[in-house]
C-alpha cells in the first residue's frame, strides 16, 4: 500500500529557480536534457528525491561533475551529499511511441503531445514532481522538418535550422510554475489565429491547432475563448499575462482538456464544432471547457496547489467560475439544473460508495483517482455556498485578497478560506467542515403554528461513509420561500449549522408551502412532507426557477416511490396532468425550461433516493409514465411539434430552447404507433444540423422503435468516417435497452475506426453502456457486469486511467439487492485476479473490503 496522507506534508528540501529542457524528438528514442538550478530550502538538507518513471538514465552531473552518490529506485532517484546550491544536469531517454497510458510524452495520430498533471512529468525526466516546486522553464525542441509546429509554454524566443536539416525552437515562460503545467506539442496542424486586446491594451495572439482541414471547426472555440477572456476581466478584474495563448486539439486524450500555461491541450471533441458534426450540447460543453481552462490561468496557474490533496482549491473554484460564465452566456436556470443533476446522480453516488472522500481528501494512493465529481463538482458547490454567504461583492473582495496575497505561490484550501474571511471580516470556521467531511447531509423540515406565527424546525444528519464514521452538522445556507398559497411570499436566507434548530416567522399562519433549497443553495438531500397540490402550486408559483423544476421532479419521484412501495403503478394525479397539458399546449417563453419541466427524472436521480436500488421497478415505472404521457397528450405533442418550426441552424439560446422542446415532443411522439414514420424521417433527412438528426436517433433508441437499429446502421455508413460522429454512433448503440446490445457491441469493436488505445473510442461504447444503459448493464443474469469487467481488464493493460474511470458503476454493488450485488461483486473479484494497475487496485481494494 502506497497511501499518502495529507497531514504528512513536508516542504521541499531544495527549490528550483530555473530549468532548461532540451528535447530531441524521435518516436521511440526521444532524448531529454534537463538542466536545473537548485538551492537548499531546508536547513541542513543534503539529499534530494527526484521522481522518475519509465525513464532510461543516460547521465547525471552536479555542477558539471559526474555524480555517483545517488540511489536509483523503480520510482526515482535519491541524490546525496549535495551542496547548498548547484546545477543539476540529467540526460534521459524515453519512448513516446510505446506510451499508451497517455501520461508524459506520447504520440496522438503522429503528433507529439504531453499530459503532465498530476504526476506525468516524472515520465519525461527525473524531477521533484510536486506542485510546490515552482521554476521558470525554458524549452528547446529539436525535430525533423516534417513537424512544422514545435510548441511549448510561454513565448517563442528562437527558431533555427540545424546543419543536419532539423529545426530547433526555443520557448521561454517567465512565470514560475510547477512541472505539472509543462507542455510540449510537435506536429503538423492547421492553424486558426485570432486576437484579443486586454483591458490594459495588450494584444494577445490566440492560436488554435487542429488536424488538417478542420480549421473552420475551431472558430466557435476561438470565439468562446474571447468571451471567457472578457468575462474574467469584467467579473474578476483578471487579465491574461502572456503574448500568446495556444490551444491544441488531439484525439488521444484521457480527459476533457488541460490548462498548461499558455499551451492548453484539448480533447478534440471539446474544440471542433460545426452545425453538421456537433450538437447544441457539444457547443455548450466547448464554450464551458474553453472557459474552464482559460480561468485556470489565474485559479490554478498563477496561484497553484501546495500539494495534490488541495486539488479542489483550483478545480472546485474553477468549475464554479466556469458555471458562472455559462450562466451569463445563456439560461442561468438551465445551467443550474445541469449542475444539480450531476450532484444528485454521480456525486451523491460517489459519497455513498467505497470511494467516498471529502472535497479535500486525506488519504490518496493514486492521485489520478481523485479527479472526481466530489473534488470538482461538490468542490464547486462549496465555493458557491461561500459566494451565497458573502454575496457577490464580498466574494469578489475575497478573491482580490487571495490574489494579492498568493500570486506566484502554491497554497492550500485553508489559505483560500482565510482570504475570504479576512476580506469580509467574518468567521467561516464553522463552514470549513465542508472541506474535511465526506458524505451527503440529509435535511428535513417541519412547520407548525405558534402564537405569533409559524415555526420552522430543521434537522440535519449525515450518514457514516466508507472513509469516515463520525459526522457532524455542517453550515447550510438555505434560500427559502414561504408561500401562504394566496400570493404572499416571505423569502430570504437562513444559516443552519446545528443538528436541529427552529426558526420563527411572524405574520404567517399555516397552511404554508415551503421552498427550502431555492437554487439548490446547499448540496444536500432534502425531505419535507409536501402534499401533491402543494408541489403543483410550487411548480407554478415558486419565485425561483430551480424550485419550480424541483417541485416537478419531486412529484415524479413521489409517484415512483409509491409505485415501488405498493408493487403497482401509482396513478398520475389529475392535477399533474393538468399542469403538463397546460405546458404542452402553451409552453413558457423559456422553451428549454419548458422542456425540462416536461421531462421525467432520470434513472440515476431516482436510484440515488433508495438505500437498495429497485432497478426493474424504477425502470418500469419510468417507462409506463412516459408511455402514458405520450398516449394521453398525443394530439397536443403533435401540435406542439408542428408549431415549433426550425430556422436555419445557429447556436443561440433561443434556437437551442426551441430544438430542445421540439425534440422532447418528438421523443413522446415516437412512443405511439400512430405517429407516421414520415414525421421523424423528414426531420432526419430534412434538418440542416446534427442536433436534430441525432435527436431522431436518440428518440428511436429510447422508444426501442423497430427501426432504431436500421437507422443506426444508416447513420454509421453516412457519417462514421468522422471520428466525432463515429463516437456518437457508438454511444447510441451502447445505450440500446434491448439484449441485442451485446452483439452490437461486439460488432462495434470490430469496426475499422475502433481502437482500444483511444479513450474516446472506448468511452463512447463502454462509459455509456455502464452509465447510461441501466436496463442492459443491470440485466438480471449479470451479462452486463461481465462485459464491463472484461473490457476494464483489457483497457487496464493499455491505459490505467481509462480503466479506472470505467469501473465506477460496478463499485456501488452494495446498493443493490443481494442476488445482483453478488453478480457485480463477482465481476470485480474476477478482475482482481489479473495483475492490475495501482489505479484499479486502489478502487477494488476499497470496494471489496
Ligand atoms: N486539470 C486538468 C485535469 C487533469 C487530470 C489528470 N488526471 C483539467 C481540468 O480540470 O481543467
Ligand atoms: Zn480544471
Amino acid at each position: 500500500n502506497t497511501a499518502k496522507n495529507r497531514l504528512d506534508y513536508q516542504p521541499p528540501a531544495y527549490v528550483i529557480s530555473q530549468v532548461e529542457l532540451e528535447f530531441e524528438l524521435l518516436p521511440s528514442k526521444t532524448r531529454v536534457l534537463a538542466v536545473s538550478q537548485l538551492r537548499r530550502a531546508e536547513a541542513g538538507a543534503t539529499s534530494l528525491w527526484l521522481d522518475g518513471q519509465e525513464l532510461q538514465l543516460i547521465s547525471l552531473t552536479v555542477n558539471g561533475k559526474d555524480w555517483t552518490t545517488y540511489e536509483q529506485r523503480p520510482d526515482g532517484i535519491l541524490l546525496r551529499d549535495l551542496p547548498e546550491q548547484f546545477e543539476l544536469c540529467i540526460r534521459t531517454e524515453i519512448n513516446p511511441a510505446a506510451n499508451t497510458a497517455l501520461e508524459g510524452l506520447y504520440l496522438s495520430n503522429g503528433a507529439y503531445c504531453t499530459q503532465c498533471e498530476a504526476e506525468g512529468f516524472r515520465r519525461i525526466t527525473f524531477y521533484p514532481d510536486r506542485p510546490d516546486v515552482m521554476a521558470v522553464f525554458t524549452t528547446h525542441i529539436i525535430a525533423d522538418a516534417n513537424l512544422p509546429f514545435l510548441l511549448s509554454n510561454g513565448n517563442l524566443i528562437a527558431r533555427h535550422q540545424l546543419a543536419d536539416g532539423r529545426v530547433r525552437v526555443s520557448w521561454h515562460d517567465p512565470f514560475p510554475k510547477p512541472c505539472y503545467l509543462f507542455a510540449l506539442v510537435a506536429g503538423d496542424f492547421d492553424e486558426l489565429t485570432g486576437s484579443y486586446i486586454t483591458k490594459s491594451g495588450r494584444n494577445v495572439a490566440l492560436k488554435f491547432y487542429v488536424d488538417k482541414g478542420q480549421q473552420q471547426q475551431a472558430q466557435f472555440a476561438l470565439e468562446s475563448l474571447q468571451r471567457a477572456m472578457k468575462f474574467d476581466e469584467d467579473v474578476y478584474g483578471l487579465e491574461y499575462d502572456l503574448d500568446i495563448y495556444m490551444v491544441v486539439a488531439v484525439d488521444f486524450f484521457n480527459m476533457g482538456a488541460m490548462e498548461n500555461k499558455g499551451l492548453n491541450v484539448f480533447n478534440s471533441k471539446f474544440v471542433l464544432a460545426d452545425a453538421q458534426t456537433a450538437t447544441d450540447t457539444d457547443y455548450f460543453n466547448i464554450e464551458s471547457i474553453i472557459a474552464h481552462e482559460y480561468f485556470h490561468n489565474w485559479t490554478g496557474n498563477r496561484v497553484t496547489c501546495r500539494d495534490w490533496f488541495q486539488l479542489s482549491l483550483k478545480e472546485g473554484l474553477t468549475v464554479f467560475r466556469d458555471q458562472q460564465f455559462s450562466a451569463a452566456m445563456g439560461s442561468a436556470t438551465l445551467c443550474r439544473i445541469d449542475a444539480i443533476k450531476t450532484i444528485r446522480t454521480a456525486q451523491f453516488a460517489e459519497d455513498a460508495g467505497p470511494m467516498a472522500h471529502p472535497i479535500r481528501p486525506d488519504v490518496v494512493e493514486e492521485m489520478n483517482n481523485f479527479y472526481t465529481v466530489t473534488v470538482y463538482d461538490k468542490g464547486a458547490e462549496v465555493i458557491r455556498m461561500q459566494h451565497t454567504l458573502l454575496g457577490a461583492a464580498g466574494f469578489r473582495c475575497g478573491m482580490d485578497l487571495y490574489f494579492q496575497r498568493h500570486d506566484g505561490q502554491a497554497v492550500t484550501c485553508d489559505d483560500f478560506v482565510q482570504a475570504m474571511q479576512d476580506a469580509n471580516q467574518t468567521d467561516l470556521s464553522a463552514f470549513k467542515r465542508w472541506y474535511s467531511q465526506s458524505g451527503t447531509p440529509e435535511l428535513s423540515a417541519i412547520l407548525e403554528n405558534t402564537a405569533t406565527g409559524v415555526r420552522l424546525t430543521l434537522r440535519q444528519q449525515t450518514a457514516p461513509t466508507k472513509d469516515q464514521a463520525d459526522k457532524h452538522p455542517l453550515l447550510l445556507p438555505l434560500r427559502y420561500e414561504l408561500h401562504d398559497g394566496k400570493g404572499q411570499i416571505q423569502s430570504g436566507l437562513l444559516q443552519f449549522a446545528s443538528a436541529e434548530q427552529s426558526f420563527e416567522f411572524t405574520d404567517l399562519q399555516l397552511p404554508v408551502i415551503p421552498v427550502l433549497l431555492a437554487d439548490f443553495s446547499a448540496p444536500v438531500k432534502f425531505s419535507y412532507a409536501w402534499q401533491t397540490d402543494e408541489l403543483l402550486y410550487l411548480s407554478q408559483h415558486a419565485q425561483d426557477g430551480v424550485a419550480r423544476w424541483d417541485a416537478m421532479q419531486q412529484l415524479w419521484s413521489d409517484l415512483v416511490r409509491r409505485s415501488v412501495r405498493d408493487g403497482q403503478l401509482a396513478a398520475i394525479p389529475s392535477g399533474l396532468l393538468d399542469v403538463l397539458g397546460q405546458l404542452i399546449r402553451s409552453p413558457l417563453t423559456d422553451l428549454a425550461f419548458s422542456a425540462e419541466l416536461l421531462t421525467l427524472p432520470g434513472f440515476d436521480t431516482l436510484a440515488e433516493q433508495y438505500e437498495q436500488i429497485p432497478v426493474e421497478m424504477i425502470l418500469d415505472a419510468l417507462e409506463s409514465y412516459q408511455q402514458q404521457l405520450a398516449t394521453l397528450f398525443n394530439a397536443d405533442w403533435l401540435d406542439l411539434y408542428q408549431r415549433l418550426a426550425p430556422a436555419p441552424y445557429r447556436y443561440s439560446e433561443e434556437q437551442t430552447g426551441l430544438r430542445a422542446l421540439r425534440n422532447t415532443a418528438l421523443r413522446y411522439l415516437l412512443r405511439v404507433t400512430e405517429t407516421p414514420d414520415s414525421l421523424w424521417q423528414q426531420q432526419y433527412t430534412g434538418s440542416d444540423n446534427m442536433t436534430d438528426k441525432l435527436a431522431v436517433l436518440q428518440a428511436l433508441v429510447r422508444a426501442a422503435h423497430p427501426q432504431a437499429q436500421q437507422m443506426l446502421q444508416q447513420f454509421y455508413l453516412q457519417y462514421g468516417h468522422n471520428v466525432q460522429l463515429f463516437d456518437k454512433h457508438s454511444a447510441l448503440l451502447a445505450s440500446l435497452g434491448t439484449p441485442q446490445v451485446f452483439a452490437l457491441l461486439d460488432q462495434a469493436e470490430q469496426l475499422a475506426q475502433f481502437d482500444w488505445k483511444n479513450p474516446n473510442r472506448v468511452r463512447a461504447l463502454y462509459a455509456v453502456f455502464g452509465q447510461q444503459n441501466p436496463a442492459m448493464f443491470h440485466q438480471a443474469d449479470g451479462a452486463g457486469y461481465q462485459r464491463l469487467a472484461s473490457v476494464i481488464g483489457k483497457a487496464d493493460v493499455i491505459n490505467p486511467q481509462l480503466a479506472s474511470r470505467l469501473v465506477t458503476p460496478l463499485l456501488s454493488f452494495k446498493r443493490f439487492a443481494p442476488a445482483r450485488a453478488a453478480l457485480m461483486q463477482q465481476a470485480l473479484s474476477q478482475l482482481q485476479q489479473q495483475g492490475l494497475s495501482p489505479d484499479l487496485t486502489e478502487k477494488l481494494n476499497k470496494a471489496l473490503h
